[in-house]
């Protein structure tokens, strides 16, 4: 940039999605908090937002070239790494004398691998960003972009050497942080079901250590809540200025602590902030009376991350829960009138088809209204990574199928026909056009999300029914081929 002390111009990508991959929509958090904290200290901040935009490198190119940062700043999970590669290229062609960063879960573990990976990369930002990101900010301002040896939290390139700098302690005080910049979205663009469903995040941190996790990496063990009123300033702040009409909850273990959970909800009742709205929490974190306060304040979902039915499962992922508490829990929510959504991992290294059929039962017998059935995926810096490898299994999967309807590793005990199977079996039973009816006449905001799921199975169904029929008349005697079910597929496809 030259001039010393005009305040460097930042521009903020979310890379697209691999074309492979299925995507859900959402106001990516990170960026809107690194563009608060910068827009507070004066700086100029642009945002890119690929996954709503959809630009080819050419129009991206052209994009950067008009808004000519001085810092180009590209946030990335594993499933985006690569897109957020090709993000980079792409910038630093156009503006090659912007200093280039990447941040997100991938990067914080496999930073040294993504500098040399990227001869477009600067510095990867590891862990939390934001005062990381305000310091280098400070730095390009200063015209003092090379002098990086001070900041915490960074590794990067330095003459032909790479150089990882030590960890940035985490925010002590996660309420001085301004409210995330959402002003640099077109809100409309995320819409669900015509509903603004904003995201909050109320909490950083989880002090569990569930073996397929990385929120401890990224947010650390410690649980560090916002303030009750903060939280609920920003509630108001997000119905009236964009006119939400539900919000998510997205806290790591939204119910961690338990008397702030009660508070949080005191004070949206004396607030009267009644909109809709859904968290995320473990099950050991839930009571019948806090369960009543939730569903008093419109809590109209809960996820509850399950996991497992087997309690051998259970015990190697170190969730800490058991089968009776994942029941227990369900159940209590329930009562409560909260619709209860559970997530679950399968095809876990050393998983028979025995224990996942206890997964099955489970889910026959608690009956939650809606299910989530994720692949154990290793995300690079997981111990369900070093197990993988300690077991030995075959890892042939590339970045972009990090996703959770993706077997990663080969998994002899349950391979992946086998899981489809199982899978396929199981929301053709519960994915009934009963089901599908029963949400769509309850007709809340919910409700219309799981109608909506079970309508693409139905319809997945039929055409697959269909093109099956079609290719047998065909080709009558030739044998059919497997055809991998997946939900990016099914989704795909319905909507197609
Ligand atoms: C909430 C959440 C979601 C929400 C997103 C909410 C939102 N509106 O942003 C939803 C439900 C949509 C979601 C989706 C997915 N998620 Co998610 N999610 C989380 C969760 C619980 C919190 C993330 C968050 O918002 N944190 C708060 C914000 C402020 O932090 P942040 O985004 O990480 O950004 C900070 C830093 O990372 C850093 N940073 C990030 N980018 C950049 C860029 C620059 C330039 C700089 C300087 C700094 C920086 O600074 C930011 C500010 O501190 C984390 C677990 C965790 N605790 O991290 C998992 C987590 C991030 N998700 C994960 C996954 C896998 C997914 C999915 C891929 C799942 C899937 N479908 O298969 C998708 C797709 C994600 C994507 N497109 O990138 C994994 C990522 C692991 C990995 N290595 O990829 C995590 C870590 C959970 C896990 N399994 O361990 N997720
Ligand atoms: S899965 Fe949930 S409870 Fe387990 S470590 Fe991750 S955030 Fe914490």
């Amino acid at each position: 940039m030259g001039y010393h002390n005009v305040k460097a111009h930042v521009t903020l990508v979310n890379p697209p999605y691999p074309k492979e991959a299925s995507q859900s929509i959402f106001l990516p958090l990170g960026i809107g908090y690194l563009a608060a904290v910068l827009e507070q200290e004066g700086y100029q901040v642009s945002v890119v937002d690929c996954q709503i935009t959809h630009p080819d490198s050419k129009a991206l190119e052209e994009k950067f070239r008009s808004l000519n940062p001085d810092i180009i700043g590209v946030t990335s999970a594993t499933v985006t790494y690569l897109p957020a590669l090709d993000v980079l290229k792409t910038a630093k062609a156009a503006v090659p004398n912007a200093l280039t960063l990447m941040g997100g879960p991938h990067v914080t573990v496999l930073d040294h691998e993504a500098l040399v990976e990227s001869e477009s990369l600067d510095v990867v930002v590891r862990g939390e960003g934001e005062q990381t990101m305000l310091e280098l900010a400070k730095l390009v301002s200063e015209g003092n972009a090379k002098n990086l040896s001070g900041v915490q939290g960074i590794t990067f390139k330095h003459s032909n050497q790479i150089i990882q700098n030590p960890d940035r302690p985490f925010m002590t005080d996660i309420d001085s942080l301004p409210l995330p910049a959402h002003r640099h979205f077109d809100t409309n663009m995320y819409k669900l079901f015509g509903v603004n469903y904003m995201p909050i995040i109320t909490s950083r941190g989880c002090p569990s250590a569930c073996t397929f996790c990385l929120a401890r990496k990224m947010c650390g063990h410690a649980f560090r809540g916002r303030s009750p009123s903060k939280v609920v300033d920003e509630l108001e702040w997000l119905r009236d200025e964009y006119h939400a009409g539900a919000f998510a909850f997205y806290d790591d273990t939204f119910t961690f602590d338990l008397k702030r959970a009660h508070a949080i909800c005191d004070e949206m009742q004396k607030r009267k902030v009644d909109l809709p709205w859904d968290c995320r929490t473990r099950v050991d974190r839930v009571n019948k009376e806090l369960l009543a306060k939730l569903k008093a304040t419109n809590c109209q979902l809960i996820h509850f991350g399950v996991e497992s039915g087997s309690p051998e499962m259970l015990k190697l992922m170190h969730k800490g829960t058991t089968v009776e508490l994942n029941a227990q829990a369900i159940k209590w929510a329930k009562e409560a009138g909260i619709s209860v959504a559970v997530s679950l991992i399968i095809g876990y290294p050393t998983e028979t088809p025995e224990m996942l059929q206890k997964t099955i039962d489970f889910l026959y017998k608690t009956k939650p209204d809606y299910v989530y059935m994720c692949e154990a995926v290793p995300y690079p810096g997981t111990e369900l990574e070093a197990f993988i490898k300690q077991l030995g299994l075959e890892v042939p999967a590339e970045w972009n199928q990090y996703r959770e309807e993706t077997q990663i590793f080969k998994n002899e005990l349950l391979p992946l026909e086998r899981l489809e199977e199982v899978k396929k079996e199981f929301f053709d039973h519960y994915f009934t056009k009963r089901y599908f009816l029963q949400k769509k006449l309850k007709g809340d905001f919910y409700s219309q999300i799981m109608a909506r799921a079970a309508l693409n199975h139905i319809v997945w169904n039929s055409k697959t029914a269909m093109w099956m029929f079609r290719r047998l008349s065909k080709v009558r005697g030739q044998k059919k081929s497997a055809g991998g079910y997946s939900t990016s597929e099914k989704e795909k496809e319905s909507q197609a």
